[in-house]
């Protein structure tokens, strides 16, 4: 047989007008067109790619480990090292979360990574009265270094690398992490791992932090001055964009809004004198995976393209500076109350988007996080997904085994040009700081939510076992449940017992030292901080110090109109529930009036926005109560606006403390005919519970917000009687 030969073709050759009139016999209504899928960032996903895709790209050609690390950033990734499983997890108490990392990490984990309770991110020792619901529940609760040496006892700190997530108390919480290393025997110099550390972010969507934009600034500066000084291997930043398409944002928007806070990071640190290539190494960053696959290789492509391009802007010319590693988790938004063994399924398929897009380290979700905290049978199944992938399939044997398909190669230039046009417009606006002062880009991923949701509800976007495939039953499964109570009382002995043994002169010193770098500018404010927690300050007391000067900050609660009502498909449903709602508006006088409420230190409220725009744009009057309210003040302003209903969102586990609490704050304050609804991540063991304590309502993820008003407007008839 003669030897192939690719100049004399074996069959005829591929004519694309002959395909195209071939596909319009089966396309609908003859339109090849119509087959094209408009993803919601405006990039049009074709049936069919072809060489010509890819003619005229310019970044085909290049290699992993050499710019622009479009391919990767190791030249031989997982064929040589496989990304590291990392998954995060804590709650309770140090030593039930110190046990579960062990355990863990004998099962096939590969690093840590510390999950802190919602007190403990927002600067609060488990003693303060604003936090009595929190303590413990979301993460782990750390007050001092005593809880992190108990947090990471019998766990090597120079060899195992840890990641926390932590942005607001960031500067007690690595200093915490500093001291347990060091009284382990541990050198600053060998401590490996990551800190979040990515404010604007939250600012934008996750909202757990404790400052102004402007001081958290300095504090960033002062971390990454301070950690590339003292601790190289350590990655003084996760620069995040996981939050935000957690709270709404599509992938361009994603990749946009953290390309450009990594720039202002980046413009804080050289603001501050140091040289590029000696910090930037060490930024590193976190992507959210969902379900829509090809983007979200193509969008981990894209990032390197771009962050490469950004850095040379900046003058970078270390490797390290220019090549964009990452940490990936899977969509914990994309997983579902109903059906939940569906979660593995969709788990899987985003972890495989996460390889092949080459990340570096990767946290699967159990497949209960859409209920309740992971169990010990959860968190198994979730590590085991990667321990399969990386042990089973020999998928890590190829580098970027999706290069030179012509859909893959035009969907990353699409994602990169997408990014690059928003990228640009932040840029005209002076940077990422002014656009998320502004609150421009905050609206713009509530946005992208409400029509998210608009289209989930209208049955535009399938979700299996939700809006499609439903169940007629559901089982309850089996979820972990901390005893918060319990909790709390261990922290509050154990805070009591540092401050009796410490010499508080010195405390007190060291903290004074804190207030007066804050205020002055002048000094480093982990070194300070560091110097604090080594004498027994504590978390509170370290926030404290430089809440004197930095104060609190409150966000406003704007909200944006019309976007859900416009995405919303189904009208029919729609105009009816409208009309009721008018109706019983010329009934009471006024329009039935709703606020919703955030309680106690939970800052998720990408639920909460969408519900409060959605109910006003069907004609609810709404409040939205800002965030982190107690249930006393969350009653006062229920009364003064003198609302019908309140609906408090929760996705923090709280709910069990603190909505018996608003319930019984607003008989106490004379108003028990507001009624109270619920809504959020609710276990389907605690609807009783819950109904019992005299909530009207129960909805939990995956109920159609048409479904929800209608059977709020239908209690708010029933307590004003008409
Ligand atoms: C890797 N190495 C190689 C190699 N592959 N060397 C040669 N050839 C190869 N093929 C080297 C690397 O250069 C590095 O060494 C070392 O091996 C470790 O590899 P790595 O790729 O750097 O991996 P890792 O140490 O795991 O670091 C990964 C990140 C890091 C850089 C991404 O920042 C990280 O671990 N991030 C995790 C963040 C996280 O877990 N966040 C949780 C967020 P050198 O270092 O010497 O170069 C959770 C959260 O927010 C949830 C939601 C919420 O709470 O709201």
């Amino acid at each position: 047989q003669a030897p192939a030969n690719a100049a004399e073709p074996e069959f005829a050759s591929a004519d694309l007008n002959a395909w195209a009139k071939a596909a319009a016999k089966s396309a609908p209504g003859g339109d090849v067109q119509a087959l094209n899928w408009i993803t919601p960032d405006g990039i049009t996903v074709k049936p069919l790619y072809t060489a010509q895709d890819t003619e005229h790209l310019r970044h085909t050609n290049t290699l992993p480990g050499f710019e622009p690390y479009l391919r990767g950033p190791q030249a031989t990734m997982y064929a040589v090292r496989p990304w590291t499983i990392r998954q995060y997890a804590g709650f309770s108490t140090a030593e039930e979360s110190n046990a579960f990392y062990r355990k863990a990490l004998a099962a096939g984990g590969q690093g840590v990574s510390v999950a802190f309770d919602l007190a403990t991110h927002r600067g609060y020792d488990s003693d303060h009265p604003r936090v009595t619901g929190d303590v413990g529940k979301a993460g782990v609760a750390i007050d001092s270094v005593e809880d992190m040496k108990i947090l990471f006892d019998q766990i090597p700190l120079d060899k195992v690398s840890v990641s926390m997530t932590m942005n607001g108390a960031v500067l007690p919480v690595l200093a915490g992490y500093v001291v347990a290393a060091e009284e382990q025997g541990v050198r600053q110099d060998q401590l490996s791992g990551t800190i979040q550390n990515d404010i604007l972010k939250e600012f934008m969507v996750r909202n757990t932090y404790i400052y102004p934009p402007k001081p958290s600034m300095r504090i960033i500066g002062d971390i990454i001055e301070y950690t590339s000084a003292n601790m190289p291997k350590f990655n003084s930043i996760s620069i995040s964009g996981y939050h935000m398409q957690e709270a709404g944002a599509n992938q361009a928007l994603e990749l946009a809004f953290t390309l450009a806070d990594g720039k202002e990071y980046v413009k804080t640190a050289t603001a501050k004198g140091m040289d590029v290539d000696a910090f930037a190494g060490r930024l590193s960053f976190f992507w959210a995976i969902g379900m829509n696959f090809y983007l979200e290789i193509a969008k981990m492509r894209a990032a390197r393209l771009l962050w490469c391009r950004i850095m040379k802007e900046f003058g970078a010319k270390s490797p390290k500076s220019l090549m964009l590693r990452t940490h990936c988790q899977t969509s914990g938004w994309s997983l579902t109350e109903q059906d939940p063994y569906n979660n593995v399924v969709r788990t899987t398929v985003e972890a495989m988007a996460a390889v092949f897009g080459g990340t570096q380290s990767l946290h699967t979700n159990s497949f209960d996080e859409a209920i309740a905290l992971p169990t010990e049978f959860s968190s198994r199944i979730a590590r085991n997904t990667q321990l399969i992938i990386q042990e089973e399939t020999h998928i890590p044997s190829v580098i970027d085994p999706w290069a030179g398909s012509y859909m893959m190669e035009k969907l990353t230039q699409d994602m990169a040009d997408a990014a690059w046009a928003i990228i640009e417009e932040v840029e005209a606006m002076g940077g990422m700081t002014q656009a998320v002062d502004s609150g421009w880009a905050k609206l713009k991923i509530e946005a992208a939510a409400a029509e998210k949701q608009a289209r989930i509800d209208s049955g535009k976007d399938v979700i299996v076992g939700v809006n499609k495939y439903k169940l007629d039953k559901e089982d309850p499964i089996d979820i972990l449940e901390i005893d918060n109570v319990k909790v709390r009382d261990g922290q509050i002995e154990r805070l009591n017992k540092i401050k009796k043994e410490r010499d508080s002169a010195k405390v007190q010193q060291a903290l004074d030292a804190l207030t007066a770098a804050a205020e002055s500018g002048e000094g480093n404010l982990l070194d300070l901080s560091i110097q604090a927690v080594r004498l027994r300050a504590t978390g509170g007391e370290v926030s404290d110090a430089l809440e004197k000067v930095y104060g609190r900050h409150r966000a406003d609660t704007q909200k944006v109109t019309g976007v859900y009502a416009a995405a919303y498909d189904s009208a029919e449903g729609w105009d009816k529930l409208k009309s009721e709602i008018n109706t019983m508006a010329d009934q009471l006088g006024r329009r039935p009036r709703v606020m919703i409420a955030k309680l106690g230190q939970d800052g998720h409220d990408r639920g909460a926005k969408v519900v409060a725009t959605a109910f006003a744009d069907l004609g609810f009057d709404v409040d939205m109560g800002p965030l982190f309210q107690t249930p006393e003040e969350c009653a006062r302003q229920a009364i003064e606006n003198d609302v019908h209903a309140v609906g408090v969102s929760t996705l923090a586990a709280g709910h069990k403390t603190l909505v018996p609490a608003i319930i019984a704050e607003l008989k106490k304050q004379g108003a028990d005919d507001i009624i109270v609804f619920v809504g959020g991540v609710i276990p389907a063991q605690d609807y009783d519970f819950l109904y019992e304590a005299g909530v009207k309502g129960v909805y939990g993820p995956g109920t159609p917000i048409p479904a929800s008003a209608k059977h709020v407007l239908e209690q708010i008839r029933q307590a004003t009687g008409i």
